[in-house]
């Protein structure tokens, strides 16, 4: 990677992703592009940033081509909450910005790193760890724009050599931008309310089983998938990747040890247990250990003692 284009750099990863990358490979190989400028101020003045509508083929080739971009971080996604109450536009966002970024990497000779999610699984997939390769029936818009854009992103790579790699990321628990519509939100916001209230009312029942990573683990993860060396790879979209799997009853005890008279309450929401029960209680993700020596740092207790230092400082 020489010249990478991060789109959606004012999302949950996105704008976490930018400061890695410029760190890595240089502040002025980084564009960070995004639909508007509700960037932190870092990552529109620590690089260059560019207003990309991933939907507006033109103006996004525009783009690649003038950076002379090889690498493209398609980080554009409705999530899944938000995908069941606007179906349409789900898939025309999800699915309009991978198919652009694979044209445009096509035409490049480029690579692309798209990333899938838990929710492309569905309520026939084995739930407990649940296998690299299985039956994958999900039944959520999300969650087919996710399978679609594996096998899109595939179908490129054996039909025109492009070079997509993806892995499916669990919920991502973060203290810089905020998710926003997802199923999993709950597993950082009851870190926020933790320090704001002591409390939190939990909108996902005890019980409901997910897998979680913290950011820092999701940012290696797709940078050392992108690096990893081709000859490995016997999968390419996507790999399963985890670090975790809890459920609320588990979150609060764990933040208990920093904050006794922390108390959870439910008011759980429909919607969100009904994608919740379709997705893997805990994923195997031991070909990503295999193919390219994927191994998460991060256990809910280191975690949750960041993201409560973190918050702290923050919310103060
Ligand atoms: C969501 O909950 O929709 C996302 C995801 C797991 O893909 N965080």
């Amino acid at each position: 990677m020489k010249k990478i284009l991060v789109l959606g750099a004012a999302g949950q990863i996105g704008s976490e992703l930018v400061v890695y990358l410029r760190n890595i490979y240089g502040a002025d190989n980084v564009v960070a592009a995004d639909v508007h400028k509700n960037c932190p101020d870092y990552v529109i003045n620590g690089g260059p940033f560019e207003l990309i509508d991933a939907l507006d083929g033109e103006n996004f080739r525009k783009q690649v081509l003038k950076y002379n971009i090889d690498t493209i971080f398609n980080l554009v996604a409705m999530l899944s909450v938000k995908g069941e109450a606007n179906p349409v536009l789900a898939w025309k966002l999800n699915m309009g910005a991978l198919f652009n970024s694979l044209e445009i990497a096509r035409e490049i000779k480029g690579a692309i790193f798209n990333p899938s999610s838990i929710g492309a699984f569905g309520p026939t997939t084995p739930m407990d760890l649940t296998p690299q390769d299985t039956l994958m029936r999900p039944n959520t818009v999300y969650g087919i724009s996710k399978v679609a854009g594996e096998l899109l992103s595939d179908y490129y790579y054996e039909k025109f050599g492009v070079d997509t790699r993806g892995v499916r990321y669990p919920g991502i628990i973060s203290n810089v931008t905020l998710p926003g519509g997802g199923t999993t939100d709950y597993a950082v916001e009851i870190y926020y309310e933790a320090i704001k209230k002591k409390s939190y009312t939990c909108n996902l029942p005890a019980g409901a089983f997910l897998d979680m990573m913290y950011m820092p683990d999701a940012l290696k993860a797709a940078v050392q998938l992108m690096e990893a060396d081709p000859c490995r790879l016997k999968h390419r979209n996507c790999f399963n990747v985890t670090a975790m799997s809890l459920d609320p009853e588990i979150m609060a005890k764990e933040i208990r040890k920093h904050i006794p008279e922390f108390k959870l309450d439910y008011e759980v929401d429909p919607v969100k247990v009904k994608i919740a029960a379709t997705w893997p209680n805990s994923m195997d993700d031991s070909v990503a250990r295999d193919e390219w020596d994927w191994k998460h740092e991060y256990d809910l207790a280191t975690m949750t003692t960041d993201m409560l230092n973190v918050l702290e400082k923050k919310l103060k």
